[in-house]
């Protein structure tokens, strides 16, 4: 039997201490800097509250990770991957991994990143100043990203499954995924800021505006302007209209904008702000004992722009909302926030104080009196609880509780919100339920609709960092670990360990009931009209004809693929002919996919049923290449291939 996690953690925090040291050191820049990572974990630890130790097997009635062959998990999560680019979604509590929806990324299974439909994506919404940028080093769009922030489209303060939002902190982009087909359908490039970190979306009375960090501060334009005169530099916040996935306005801001949620009510959302110095290093940027959150006030931003009170830069309306502006407030909170959450009631938020152990809990029923001048920022504070090293996010489980992760400590503390009010007002009340150990350095967690007013209360997932010894050793790099937390019960207990590739930072647990994915695709679907309408400008229906048509240079060359054949078996072309391969897959069964690839080409797509897919290249390579169906379709699926015949010039 098992120890109870918690006691068995003291022990394993004592040996891991160097690691804990190197954390804090790593977060803090050093002892020095930040009088609180001094304090000795262990001793800390001592002095928590402490209840009577129990494994999971000892607690009949407690929930299981367990999804037995053949059944279907109850909840979603859609996992970002950060460096990786991409969308992951599981399935809870398996923690089993479903399927991948690539974004940023390359992706050489599905062709996104080479088909003609994912790069009218993936370039249609670039910034004219990035579109020559790429054209002067020849290429089209980027292929990387950094994906940190999926967060799905809300009507009114829940899931309404319609669309997944999520972040590019690499090149400043904002990505929607449809949720019918799992498809990233538009992705636009933010004008005038330096990254999108923080990414949230607008939950009342519908999404409505996804709101957008710009982490650092640059020039606007950047244009070579003021290369070294930080003093100019601006942080922008955007918001995107989540409908046309067009910038509805942006506000310029003081200080780095980290992350980013919004009430309940529509009338606000808010951004944890570092680096309120200005400052262009590590050790400027945590000079100040005090950072800010900033809180917009969505009606007034919305009268200035309808009033014109803006500048219009890179096309976009450009607001004022730097300290003193009546679109903004700025509530003085400890050094460097990171995370922040809005409470399923409604009515909390709080700001993660990463290099303070405290977080800030916000009344946002006061937000409408700050405004109006009648209290002071800090006014708006209803608790600060101290919960210990390095607090980064917070999760609900909709019955007053909240759950924030500790990166140094590695732990989660389930703690009270009421009992945390009452203790700011100086009852002697300890709003600490619970540390539990995770494995380790967690960032980012999440509880089963926890960010919605459905919160559930069933599970919580903490997104760990490190990893170590929790799987088999796999080399210098090593997974990450999300781990899954049944937090039904009045104590929270560890269920499943779950290695997970670069790097998740964040995730949203989504009942299934909110999700209704189709098995094939409409003929008429927005996605692949563009090869519609080519097909029948060259009088070809793509549903029963496969021909090439000559047009000078370029060859255009439709074919159908149907299991286990393509509709052409050959095609002839001349050495230097751009070519574009438009191939419809007519098979209209669930789960049946067709690829098409060209042997020492290059060349590799998926059709998936009832979708047209295309791809264009130059046939510069004189010769016999095959070209083969890469999704195992069939039990003739290595026989269904076709020839490209390249005539040389
Ligand atoms: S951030 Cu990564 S752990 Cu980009 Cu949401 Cu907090
Ligand atoms: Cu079609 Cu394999």
């Amino acid at each position: 039997m098992p120890a109870d996690n918690e006691d068995k953690g003291l022990n394993r925090r004592k040996l891991l201490g160097t690691t804990a040291a190197a954390g804090a050191a790593g977060l803090a820049g050093g002892a020095a800097l930040s009088p609180f990572v001094g304090a000795v974990p262990d001793a800390e630890a001592q002095t928590r509250p402490q209840t009577q130790a129990r494994s999971q097997a000892a607690q009949p009635g407690r929930q299981s990770s367990e999804v037995r062959p053949g059944e279907l998990d109850e909840y979603y999560v859609f996992f970002s991957s950060g460096q990786s680019g991409e969308v992951r979604i599981y399935g809870l509590p398996s923690m089993r991994e479903l399927i991948r929806v690539p974004v940023f990324n390359r992706d050489s299974a599905t062709g996104w990143g080479q088909t003609n439909e994912s790069l009218k994506v993936l370039t249609e919404g670039l910034t004219p100043e990035s579109r020559d940028h790429l054209a002067s080093i020849g290429r089209q769009t980027y292929d990387a990203g950094d994906l940190h922030h999926p967060h799905l489209s809300f009507t009114d303060g829940t899931y309404d499954g319609r669309y997944l939002f999520v972040n590019d902190k690499l090149n400043t982009r904002v990505a929607r995924i449809r949720l019918d087909v799992m498809r990233c359908d538009k992705i636009i490039q933010l004008p005038n800021q330096a990254t999108v970190h923080g990414l949230r979306v607008q939950k009342y009375p519908r999404t409505g505006y996804v709101f957008c960090n710009g982490e650092d501060r640059v020039p606007i334009p950047n244009d070579g302007r003021d290369l070294d005169k930080p003093e100019n530099y601006r942080s922008i916040y955007t918001a995107v209209d989540g409908d046309t996935m067009k910038v509805a306005w942006q506000v310029i801001v003081d200080g780095n904008l980290d992350n980013t949620d919004a009430d309940y009510q529509g009338k606000y959302s808010f951004a944890t702000c570092y680096n309120s110095e200005g400052a262009v290093n590590l050790a400027g940027m945590m000079a100040n004992e005090q950072d800010w959150v900033v809180i917009f006030n969505l009606k007034r931003i919305e009268d200035a722009v309808r009033r014109k009170d803006y500048r219009e830069i890179g096309g976009v309306p450009v607001l004022d909302g730097t300290k003193g502006s009546k679109l903004t407030r700025y509530v003085p909170v400890p050094n460097s926030p990171h995370g922040i959450n809005t409470a399923p009631d409604g009515i909390h938020v709080v700001a993660n104080g990463k290099l303070s152990p405290t977080v800030t809990v916000f009344d946002v029923r006061k937000f409408d009196d700050l405004f109006d001048d009648k209290i002071q920022p800090r006014d708006t504070v209803v608790a600060e609880p101290e919960l210990g090293l390095g607090p980064l996010h917070t999760a609900y489980d909709g019955k007053g509780n909240a759950f924030t992760t500790l990166f140094i400590d590695s732990q989660v503390v389930k703690w009270n919100i009421e009992a945390a009010r009452r203790a700011f007002k100086g009852e002697k009340v300890n709003p600490i339920i619970q540390k539990l150990d995770v494995h380790y350095q967690p960032g980012h967690n999440h509880t089963s609709m926890g960010q919605t007013k459905e919160a559930d209360g069933k599970w919580l997932i903490s997104l760990n960092k490190f990893s170590k010894d929790r799987f088999l050793n796999v080399g210098p790099l090593k997974p990450e670990n999300d781990q899954l937390i049944d937090i039904s019960g009045d104590r929270m207990v560890l269920v499943h360990d779950g290695p997970s590739y670069a790097e998740p930072h964040d995730a949203t647990i989504v009942h299934r009931s909110k999700i209704n994915p189709v098995d094939t695709w409409k003929r008429d679907d927005a996605f692949f009209q563009d090869a519609v309408k080519r097909a029948q400008a060259d009088g070809v229906d793509l549903m029963t004809d496969s021909k090439v048509i000559r047009d000078g240079n370029k060859v255009r060359v439709y074919m159908t693929s149907s299991a286990p054949q393509y509709g052409l078996e050959e095609f002839q072309v001349k050495q230097g002919d751009e070519v574009t391969v438009t191939v419809t897959n007519i098979d209209d069964v669930a789960d049946l996919c067709h690829g098409f690839a060209i042997i020492n080409y290059g060349i590799s797509m998926e059709i998936q049923p009832q979708a047209t897919a295309s791809v264009t290249f130059r046939a510069e390579r004189p010769g016999v290449y095959w070209y083969f169906c890469t999704w195992f379709c069939h039990a003739m699926h290595m026989e269904m291939k076709g020839r490209m015949l390249v005539e040389a010039r």
